[in-house]
């Protein structure tokens, strides 16, 4: 792990000394948009329209931001379209790599470099940051469309309908004001929650996510007791959100992480929802468990510095979920 200063690559971990131990995730720095006709989006610049081929997803299978921009590029058809590469799990001094030595990695398929950030470095050389997954890439322009994935699967949802015929809307108009707060909520304390417990290095900082983080599951666990999604009857970008992460929960969260005052099994109404979603047509298959367990346990060396994988639970992700 580490981050780049001005083009050049400082090994080195978050810093939570000026935070009083608590972690503290970095804005994403490429914010612009596909959209069907090639109009600016929201944020950044025009000029990224919606075509076959043209655009590429950098990701790792461990990372629950990059798992729901490739749940949307399933959800909405687009594996034809848009190709995917997939880092290493381990990411260590060098940050996220392309090295292929372990099963499910791909290498760099469009340029065969060693390292995700000389996807960064190849857009901007004197670039200072973060190198993060997921990475949107236009093949056509050679430059990162967008590093943030809530704006991915917003682009996923429709940019591409009028080419794919897929006119599955997981943020519909109406629904919109609505899923804003319940999207915030999951953000701040489940999504990122668990990171904020996880990286903690100050008791005060980890109370401080930990608490909110289990007020929540208690909340979303009461609200699907008579709601069949977060928002009711139409299955969300709010509930593909939450499930990144709570796939994850009881096989790293709950041990590596130290959320660990109930596992999502102990939630009935959580579970059942959480396996009705890993069962959805086309989601399995972007899940990469071995992937999960060995990134958390083996690169974060602040947490776990021996790199001992966990035998952990046996998860029955194909029960039948009832819902
Ligand atoms: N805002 C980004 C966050 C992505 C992110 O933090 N990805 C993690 C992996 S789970 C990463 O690449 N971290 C590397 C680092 O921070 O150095 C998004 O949602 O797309």
């Amino acid at each position: 792990m580490g981050q780049l200063v001005d083009g050049v690559w400082h090994d080195e971990w978050y810093d939570t000394k000026s935070t009083g131990g608590a972690f503290k995730r970095s804005q994403a720095s490429f914010r612009n948009w596909i959209t069907a006709d090639g109009s600016a989006g929201p944020t950044g610049e025009g000029g990224f329209k919606a075509a076959p081929d043209r655009y590429h997803l950098y990701v790792s299978l461990a990372c629950p931001w990059a798992n729901r921009a490739l749940f949307f590029r399933t959800l909405k058809g687009l594996q034809d379209m848009i190709g995917v590469s997939v880092v290493h799990p381990d990411m260590l001094g060098e940050g996220w790599t392309f090295a292929t030595d372990y099963p499910g990695t791909t290498g760099d398929t469009l340029y065969g470099l060693p390292f995700a950030r000389d996807i960064y470095l190849k857009v901007k050389p004197d670039m200072s940051g973060r190198v993060t997954v997921p990475i949107l890439w236009d093949k056509e322009r050679e430059t990162i469309v967008s590093n943030e994935s809530s704006e991915i699967i917003r682009m996923f949802n429709s940019a591409f309908d009028h080419l794919t015929g897929n006119t599955d809307d997981y943020w519909p108009e109406p629904l919109r004001d609505a899923m804003e707060p319940v999207n915030d909520r999951i953000y701040d304390t489940v999504n990122n929650g668990v990171y904020k417990a996880g990286f903690a290095t100050s008791q005060g900082a980890y109370d401080n996510a930990v608490v909110p983080l289990f007020e929540s599951l208690d909340w979303l666990e009461d609200r699907l007791s008579d709601n069949r999604y977060l928002m009711g009857d139409t299955l969300t970008e709010a509930d593909w959100r939450l499930f990144s992460t709570l796939v994850r929960f009881d096989l790293v969260y709950h041990l590596h992480f130290k959320c660990n005052r109930k596992r999502i099994v102990d939630y009935p109404n959580l579970w059942a929802y959480t396996r009705e979603l890993y069962q959805w047509p086309g989601i399995a298959e972007t899940i990469n468990f071995d992937h999960i367990v060995r990134h958390y346990h083996y690169s974060h060396d602040t947490i776990n510095p021996n790199r001992i994988i966990p035998i952990n639970p046996v998860i029955d992700w194909m029960a039948p979920h009832g819902r």
